[in-house]
């Protein structure tokens, strides 16, 4: 049965250029806690990318240095689902200084393998409404058409 306490949802998860070497990681604690990978996808960002992606950060200080970071190297990015996936996800990969997630969330992802506010390795969209956009901003085509690479239709 499908009411709203056991609706599925979709989030987007990324391996920023830092956390490359960590992805057989990422894939046991994605499958360790019932997230489903629905989609997968390597690609090396451009500046025109961080700033669509990160469009609400671009006026913000620290925006030259997510440019220069996120484009550093590739990404690995994942369409993940489960019931919660937005909030699990979030929780997983712990707060967004690395520093911080070493002492108050030792277990996290950016604590495994994060150093600091701006190098931790992983994203995670913040909402329901993020999580539409970003997995739209890299997958737009199966998204709109159901066309892209003869996959399924991903409903949003
Ligand atoms: P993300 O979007 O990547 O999942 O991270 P987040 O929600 O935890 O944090 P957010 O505020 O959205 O920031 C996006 C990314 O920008 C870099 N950042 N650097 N003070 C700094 O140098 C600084 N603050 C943020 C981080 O890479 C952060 O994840
Ligand atoms: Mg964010």
């Amino acid at each position: 049965h499908s009411d709203a306490s056991t609706k599925k949802e979709k989030t987007l998860a990324m391996i920023k250029p830092d956390g490359l070497n960590y992805t057989d990681d990422f894939k046991r604690i994605v499958n360790d806690f019932g997230f489903s990978i629905l989609r997968e996808l390597t690609m090396q960002l451009d500046e025109d990318d961080v700033k669509l992606f990160y469009a609400e950060h671009s006026k913000r200080s620290f925006f030259p240095n997510l440019v220069k970071y996120m484009t550093s190297g590739p990404v690995f990015v994942m369409v993940l689902e489960k019931v919660n996936a937005v909030a699990d996800w979030r929780a997983l990969i712990g707060p967004t200084d690395a520093r911080k997630a070493k002492i108050t969330d030792p277990h996290s992802i950016r604590a495994m393998c994060g150093l600091d506010s701006q190098r931790n390795c992983v994203h995670g969209s913040d909402s329901l409404q993020s999580a539409t956009r970003e997995i739209s901003f890299f997958f737009r085509e199966i998204v709109s058409t159901g066309k892209g690479k003869n996959l399924p239709k991903l409903e949003s």
